[in-house]
């Protein structure tokens, strides 16, 4: 496709029309859950790793497996990090974090399917203000927001002093989390805890409980291996969609740090769930794991090489895990804004309430169309700058008008 501009003026227009389709808009995309969901799982590494069709995962990047899919693929990589957090440190850097150690999508109250914005996490490590036991989510700009403080945690598991490292997430029907730690410590309520144990913080009393030890976890982990070699630190805590039954990862041994164990039974790994099934491509680890019990489909990861780029210059956004053969429309705005239901999984759009707004391609211009593999490249001209500004964030972001629900979002600089 040759280098076409994206024209301002294109998006003063309203409802675009699409060859052999209808208007479109980022809120229209097809969401909720197929009849019989199948069961998918996120989950994060713990260091830089390959997939299949993903040369680079980083330890931040979300990664998806669906039950029976040949492989896992990428589902919230860096960049869609940056594109919610933003520049939290006033660097003009869009910031994201370094490691993602626990994780959970849990069920929304109001009963709308839940998105990634509705993610749980915990840092692998303090940064822009945040700790790495801190239990965040995003708040509705897209920026991180704690959601349990590692102070909390800290009082109300009785430690007499030090902070804590949450390395394994999973909220509970009654509304309290368990957990595990990264490090063993000293509790005056519980005694030593290790980094084996499964713990509980119920927020409604402020009170800490152990589920289970690290010993009976080894027992779990024996069953299931045939082996008494220690299995070293819990990593993440899951529940199964349909079942509800616990599941696991553990550190060692590295053959089986991304097994998804259960205690279902003694003691088994999970039917499908093995290390191979992912299809890493370097030796690699599961440090956070979660089995959603809303459908959350694979939508398209919107990428680009820079991030920094001066205004009405050429540049080139790339695509791919979309529908073959499907067609893509796409808006950008210089304003934000988050929506957090009814998106079909991810529920960020761009085109926000003053700014500069845009559709790309541009009304004038075929929508981008994908090949058999789901990818496509776009090539085109950054937009000016609105006017009396020296520099503005711009977000990117598109629709499948095939159905394959909305890309993540991109974030990029102009000045
Ligand atoms: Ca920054
Ligand atoms: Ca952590
Ligand atoms: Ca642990």
């Amino acid at each position: 496709m040759s280098i076409q501009s994206l024209l301002l003026l294109a998006c003063l227009q309203t409802s675009p029309s699409v060859p052999g389709g209808g208007a479109i808009g980022l809120e229209s995309a097809a969401g909720g859950p197929p009849r019989s969901m199948p069961v998918f799982a996120l989950a994060s590494v713990s260091a830089d790793s390959r997939l299949r069709q993903d040369p680079f995962v980083g330890p931040q990047g979300l990664i998806r497996l669906e039950d029976g899919e040949p492989w896992a693929k990428i589902q919230f990589p860096q960049q869609a990090w940056q594109a919610l957090w933003g520049d939290l440190d006033g660097d003009t850097w869009a910031d994201y974090p370094q490691g993602i150690d626990a994780l959970d999508l849990p069920p929304r109250a109001d009963g709308h399917s839940a998105t990634l914005l509705d993610l749980l996490y915990s840092m692998d490590r303090d940064g822009f203000g945040w700790k790495d036991g801190d239990i965040l989510g995003f708040d509705s700009y897209g920026q991180p927001l704690a959601v349990v403080y590692e102070d909390t945690l800290v009082q109300a598991l009785g430690l007499a002093s030090g902070g804590i490292d949450i390395d394994a997430l999973c909220l509970q029907e009654d509304g309290s989390y368990w957990f595990s730690l990264r490090d063993g410590t000293q509790s005056t309520f519980h005694g030593g805890l290790e980094d084996g144990d499964i713990l509980s913080y119920q927020p409604n009393t402020g009170l800490t409980s152990v589920i289970a030890t690290e010993a009976e976890v080894q027992v779990w982990v024996q069953q299931a291996r045939g082996s008494s070699q220690a299995f070293g630190d819990l990593k993440s805590l899951a529940r199964h969609p349909h079942t509800g039954v616990l599941l696991f990862t553990i550190q060692s041994p590295s053959s089986d740090d991304a097994t998804v164990f259960t205690n279902q039974g003694g003691g088994f790994a999970l039917n499908g769930w093995e290390e191979g099934a992912w299809k890493f491509q370097v030796s690699t680890e599961v440090d956070a794991l979660c089995f959603p019990q809303d459908w959350c489909p694979q939508y398209p990861i919107l990428s680009t090489d820079l991030s920094h780029l001066a205004p009405s210059t050429p540049f080139q956004i790339r695509l791919k895990h979309a529908t073959p053969f499907s067609l893509m429309r796409g808006r950008a705005a210089s304003v934000q804004t988050i929506r957090r239901s009814g998106q079909g999984g991810l529920g960020v759009a761009t085109p926000g309430i003053g700014g500069v707004r845009l559709h790309w391609p541009s009304a004038q211009e075929y929508p981008m169309t994908t090949d058999r593999d789901g990818m496509a490249t776009y090539d085109g001209v950054t937009p000016p700058l609105p006017a009396g500004t020296s520099s503005a964030w711009f977000s990117f972001q598109l629709l499948d008008l095939g159905g394959g629900g909305i890309s993540t979002p991109l974030r990029i600089r102009l000045e």
